[in-house]
C-alpha cells in the first residue's frame, strides 16, 4: 500500500486557470511519461518545468507543463510528477483517469501527506497543520497553522517527553536498585518534577482560546422581540442577511452569518425575541434561542434605547447572570428613554455599548467589543483538539502518577509509561494504523 503508486487531483474542483494533477510512488516518473509528451525529446530533469502535450493515443487532451520531483526531495519524499493543466472538471479528471489507467491508483484523502508523515519528512502534528493550513479562514487561523507546521507544537511535546524520560528513568533507577536508591529518596526527587511537568502540560491547554483562533469566536446576539437584533446582524454583516420589520417576533430561527474583525473569524447568531409566548412556532425559536445562548463564546443583549425597560427585558437579564455578556443599546439615534448610566447597573460587570443599527458608523465601539473578545492568547502552543485531548490525559497520568509514588514507586511508572505513550500519540512516534486513518480521513484527496 505505502510504495504503490498514486494520483489524484489537488486542486479544488470548479473552474480556474490551473488544475494539478499530483502523482507519487516509486512508478511515478513512467506514470507521467505514459501521459505527458514533452515538446522537445529530452529526459525530464528534476524540478525544472517541462511544456508538452497530454496525450490519449493520437488525441490531444491539454496543453500543460509538467514537473517531476525526484526522492527525496519532494513533498512526500517519494518521486512526485505534476501536470499543470487548463482548470475545469472534464480536462483534469480525463487525465486523471488516464494516469490511473497507466500504472497509478487513486489516492485516498489525505495519503500525500500520509506519506510524508510514514518517510519521515514531517511529524504526525505537522502533518495536521497541513490540514489546519487549508482550512484557515482567518490571520489567526493561520498562523496557528504554520506555527504547528514549523514545529510548534511538536519541540514543546518533545521537550516534556525528554522531561518524562528523565523521570521515568530515576523511577526505573530506584526499581533496579532498590539497595543503592531508597523509595524515600527517589519520590522526594521526582515528586516535584513529576508535578511541575503535569502543571506546565495544562498551561498549554487552553481548549477555549485554542477554539476561538481555529474555529473563530460565536456570538450571540439576544433579545426581547422589536430590539433591533436582526437589524444590529445586517448592520455588522454590512448585507441584508435577516428580515426586518417594525413586527415583534419576525424572526422565528436562527440566522447566522460569519465577518473577519482584526484576522478572527467571529460567527453572529441572530435569534428568535425571547418573550413568553402560546405559539408553538415561536416556543421553539425561543427554545434554540436559549441553546445559543448557553453556548456562545459572547452574549450581546440588544436593549431598545428608545423605550423603557420592559418585564421581559428584566426577565432575560436575569437570565444571563453568569454568561460572558455585554449589554447593546440599540436605536440610540431615537430620544433616550433608557439612558447609558441606567444600563450600566442592569447587569454587574457588563460592559454597556451604545449603537444605532441604523448608522454603520456607531458600530466602531462594538466591533472593537467583538475584536477584544476574539483576541485570545496569540503562540499557542496547542491548537489542535486531538492534541489538547491526549495532553489531558497526559497531564491526568501524571497527577495519578504523583499520588501512586506515595503508595509504591512500581505504580508510578506505570503512569508514568500512560504519560509518555500520551504525548507519543501528539507527535506520532508511537501511533496505531487506526488513528492515522482517523487523522487522515479528514483530509480533502489529492493532499
Ligand atoms: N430608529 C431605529 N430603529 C431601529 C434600529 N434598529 C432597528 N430598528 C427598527 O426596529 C424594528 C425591529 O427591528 P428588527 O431588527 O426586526 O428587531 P428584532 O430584535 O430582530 O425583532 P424580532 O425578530 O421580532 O425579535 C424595525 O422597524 C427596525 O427598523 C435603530 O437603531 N434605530
Ligand atoms: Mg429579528
Amino acid at each position: 500500500m505505502t510504495h504503490d503508486t498514486i494520483a489524484a487531483i489537488a486542486t479544488a474542483p470548479g473552474q480556474g486557470g490551473v488544475s494539478i494533477v499530483r502523482i507519487s510512488g516509486t512508478e511515478a516518473e513512467q506514470v507521467l511519461l505514459r501521459v505527458f509528451r514533452p515538446a522537445k525529446a529530452a529526459p525530464l530533469t528534476s524540478h525544472m518545468l517541462t511544456y508538452g502535450h497530454v496525450m490519449d493515443g493520437d488525441e490531444t487532451i491539454d496543453e500543460c507543463m509538467a514537473v517531476l520531483m525526484r526522492a527525496p526531495r519532494s513533498y512526500t519524499r517519494e518521486d512526485v510528477a505534476e501536470l499543470q493543466l487548463h482548470g475545469g472538471g472534464y480536462t483534469c479528471q480525463r487525465v486523471l483517469e488516464k494516469c490511473l489507467q497507466s500504472g497509478a491508483r487513486l489516492a485516498q484523502p489525505g495519503e500525500f501527506t500520509r506519506r510524508a508523515f510514514l518517510n519521515g519528512r514531517i511529524d504526525l502534528s505537522q502533518a495536521e497543520a497541513v490540514m489546519s493550513l487549508i482550512a484557515a479562514q482567518g490571520d489567526r487561523a493561520h498562523q496557528a497553522a504554520m506555527h504547528q507546521l514549523q514545529g510548534g507544537a511538536s519541540s514543546f511535546i518533545r521537550q516534556a517527553a525528554d522531561e518524562l524520560y528523565a523521570i521515568q528513568a530515576g523511577a526505573a533507577a530506584c526499581i533496579d536498585y532498590p539497595e543503592e536508591i531508597s523509595e524515600e529518596e527517589a519520590a522526594n526527587d521526582l515528586l516535584p518534577r513529576i508535578e511541575r511537568l503535569a502543571e506546565t502540560i495544562e498551561n498549554a491547554c487552553n481548549e477555549k482560546a485554542a477554539r476561538i483562533i481555529t474555529s473563530g469566536l460565536t456570538v450571540a446576539l439576544c433579545g426581547r422581540p422589536n430590539v433591533g437584533k436582526s437589524s444590529l446582524l445586517n448592520a455588522l454583516l454590512g448585507e441584508d442577511r435577516a428580515i426586518v420589520t417594525a413586527i415583534p417576533g419576525t424572526t422565528r430561527d436562527m440566522i447566522t452569518g460569519e465577518m473577519l474583525l482584526g484576522g478572527s473569524v467571529i460567527h453572529l447568531i441572530d435569534t428568535a425575541g425571547l418573550h413568553a409566548t402560546n405559539d408553538p412556532v415561536e416556543q421553539l425559536g425561543v427554545a434554540r434561542a436559549e441553546a445559543a445562548i448557553r453556548q456562545a463564546d459572547a452574549v450581546l443583549m440588544v436593549l431598545d434605547a428608545g423605550m423603557p425597560l420592559t418585564d421581559e427585558d428584566r426577565d432575560l437579564l436575569g437570565k444571563l447572570q453568569g454568561l460572558n455578556c455585554a449589554l447593546v443599546l440599540n436605536k440610540s439615534d431615537l430620544p433616550a428613554a433608557l439612558t447609558t448610566e441606567a444600563a450600566a447597573k442592569l447587569l454587574p460587570g457588563a460592559p454597556v455599548i451604545s449603537v444605532s443599527a441604523h448608522d454603520a458608523a456607531s458600530l466602531t465601539a462594538l466591533k472593537d467589543y467583538l475584536r477584544q473578545q476574539a483576541a485570545v492568547a496569540d503562540h499557542l502552543t496547542l491548537t489542535q483538539p486531538r492534541h489538547l485531548e491526549a495532553a489531558r490525559r497526559a497531564a491526568a497520568h501524571l497527577r495519578q502518577a504523583a499520588q501512586s509514588l506515595a503508595l509504591a514507586i512500581d505504580f508510578a511508572a506505570v503512569d508514568l509509561q500512560a504519560a509518555q505513550l500520551a504525548l507519543s500519540e501528539i507527535t506520532g512516534d508511537q501511533v496505531e494504523e487506526k488513528l492515522l486513518d482517523k487523522v487522515f480521513s479528514q483530509f480533502c484527496v489529492g493532499k
